[in-house]
């Protein structure tokens, strides 16, 4: 700084931005560069961010997205105006759709252009498409109100549930300058975004007098509970109260797959039988067939009763009746439960425990013999029980996990046996989210990733690649290539020359892709040859894809939803 009081330190929106993200503890963004919004990057990089640059912005909202589940922090996806920012929307509204703390930042085109429809470089109204789709959406006009707009996306991206938030940043905004003192002092560093939420007293009592009284308790892990960090005091719950558990798929890991009380491998006869149901962040959505139906038969269907730990109020009764609900956050109601079980708490009925683990016991028997052929060519069970040995054997290693068998089969084979270490498709059960969750895994935790893909989901976002390469990041990716969507086996009805549309090219080499950007391609059509290419990949942490070949009839339609496809009632003639 210079005495020279005619002209006064200044800074600009460009610095404002970075600065306010540096001062709430953010270090990393993804993106794509391109107007206006390419000195940013540079400028973010040049004052120590990091900065991740895609080929696509989804899959640039997908790593945030997947960086903010890891980490409590809102991930950061900064995109170009109007196409950028559309690529980048499908990617934030998963995010607010999955729960996930992300903020979507968009560089737009001038607002007196936009407005007046008078046909902008990039032109459309962000803010109004961007408001229904996310959890909050904010623009700044000035650049001392970036201080504000940062935090409040930040308060919003975390507080109560969790969700996306989109903020607007005209072009015009990087340019403003302001004096630079002021300009510190208009930043706002977020105190407490996610404060904790303790459940009323009253409310703990209820859920623990209907525990009690269960003759055939269940507990249900969503990602929720692996979001919130909680780790100790969910181990607490499930143990102290000897009760059942089953974990939603995300939730895998949180406690060990291999503990003693899971019920996963029991997990059609526990819904039907329960009688009091504990959801611990874990929406009673088509995930869970609402709660209700044939999935929930059984002899309790019409007396069972739920307890759901949420923390967003209006989650509750959103699909049956919630006999006791329990607001607050998961860290919270769950050590008030702990403490409200004391030290002589009543385990559950041993005939109930004692049902669940013959038939879990019986069933991974089964499993068991199933995993140990080695059919030709490979399948789902071959090719998984290989991954399932790596991930037994290095714990710490990160799951993303999309396609349909490959996601279904991956999701009950796979033991996980850490908290967080399994990403994948979510709620809405979207493709697309490989590569760019396996880059913010890689990224954010610095362990090897292992992408389980479908030959399919894998082509959603299989460019990233080159990104993969280009930061020389730890991620195998395994395609599972059975020539197509759910198996590659449809013929075109007519006869006639295109492919059935269920259908790709047949014996690709997916691993060539990876072999043009410089990583580590593999060829793998047997059980060996898979093994030793992940071993590979998992000791040199260098890019790695294997192309795993998968018997294109082993599976099924739509994977283990087919039921949800619509059947036609009409028949033709
Ligand atoms: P799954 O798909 O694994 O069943 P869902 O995404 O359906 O899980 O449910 C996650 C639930 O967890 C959401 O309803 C969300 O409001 C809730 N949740 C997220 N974070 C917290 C938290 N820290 N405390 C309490 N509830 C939370
Ligand atoms: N588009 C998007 C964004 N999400 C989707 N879920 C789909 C399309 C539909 N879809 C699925 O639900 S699974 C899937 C698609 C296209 C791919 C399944 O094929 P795959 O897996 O090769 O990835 P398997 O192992 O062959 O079943
Ligand atoms: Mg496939």
């Amino acid at each position: 700084m210079t005495n020279d009081t005619q002209s006064p330190e200044m800074i600009d929106g460009f610095h404002l931005v970075i600065d306010a993200l540096k001062l709430n503890g953010i270090d990393t963004i993804f993106g794509v560069p391109g107007i206006p919004i390419t000195d940013l990057t540079r400028m973010a990089q040049a004052e120590g961010m990091r900065v991740i640059s895609f080929r696509h912005e989804q899959h640039a909202g997908n790593a945030a997205a997947a960086a903010g589940f890891l980490t409590q922090k809102p991930g950061i996806a900064l995109t170009v105006s109007a196409p950028g920012f559309l690529n980048g929307l499908t990617a934030l509204t998963n995010a607010t759709t999955n729960c996930f703390p992300m903020i979507l930042i968009s560089g737009s085109s001038e607002r007196e252009i936009v407005d007046l429809q008078q046909g902008d470089y990039e032109e459309m109204d962000q803010l109004a498409i961007a408001k229904p789709l996310c959890k909050a959406a904010f623009r700044v006009l000035h650049a001392e109100d970036i201080g504000v707009g940062v935090a409040r996306a930040i308060r919003a991206a975390l507080s109560g549930r969790p969700g996306g938030v989109y903020l607007d940043l005209p072009a015009k905004l990087f340019a403003q300058t302001m004096e630079a003192g002021a300009g510190k002092a208009s930043l706002i560093k977020v105190v407490d975004p996610a404060p904790r939420q303790i459940p009323a007293p009253d409310s703990v009592q209820r859920a623990l007098d209907l525990l009690k009284g269960a003759k055939r308790p269940l507990i249900l892990l969503g990602k929720g509970a692996a979001y919130a960090q909680a780790d100790a005091d969910i181990r607490a719950l499930v143990e102290t109260s000897g009760i059942p558990y089953l974990p939603m798929s995300m939730a895998k890991g949180l406690l060990p797959d291999t503990h003693g009380q899971s019920a996963s491998a029991a997990r059609s006869y526990v819904l039907a039988e329960a009688d009091v149901v504990l959801l611990v962040g874990a929406r009673l959505n088509w995930l869970l067939s609402h709660g209700k139906g044939k999935t929930w038969g059984g002899p309790n269907a019409a007396t069972r009763q739920f307890i759901q730990i949420d923390i967003a109020p209006t989650e509750i009764d959103s699909n049956v009746a919630i006999a006791a609900p329990l607001i607050g956050d998961i860290g919270s109601c769950v050590s008030a439960l702990v403490a409200g079980m004391g030290s002589n708490w009543a385990k559950p009925p041993a005939d109930w425990t004692g049902a669940i683990y013959e038939r879990r016991d019986k069933n991974l028997a089964k499993m068991a013999a199933t995993l140990a052929l080695s059919p030709s060519p490979m399948n789902f069970h071959s090719a998984l029980n290989v991954i399932r040995n790596v991930v037994k054997a290095r714990p710490d290693a990160i799951v993303v996990n999309e396609g349909a068998n490959t996601l279904d089969f991956a999701r009950s084979i796979v033991d996980m046996y850490e908290p967080r270490k399994r990403l994948d498709v979510g709620t809405w059960g979207i493709m697309g989210i490989g590569m760019g969750f396996s880059i913010a895994a890689a990224v954010v935790t610095g362990k090897p990733v292992i992408a389980i893909e479908g030959d399919s989901a894998f082509g959603f976002s299989g460019m990233e690649v080159e990104t993969i390469c280009r930061y020389n990041l730890p991620v195998c990716v395994i395609v599972f290539n059975n020539n197509g969507i759910y198996r590659g086996i449809d013929v075109n009805p007519t006869g006639g020359a295109d492919v059935a549309p269920t259908v790709f090219v047949k014996n690709a080499r997916y691993d060539k892709m990876m072999e043009a950007f410089g990583g580590v391609g593999a060829h793998a059509t047997t059980p060996q040859e898979l093994q030793s290419a992940l071993d590979e990949a998992i000791r040199s942490e260098k890019p790695t894809l294997i192309n795993a070949v998968i018997d294109e009839t082993a599976g099924t339609e739509s994977g283990r939803i087919t039921s949800l496809n619509p059947t036609s009632a009409a028949k033709k003639k």
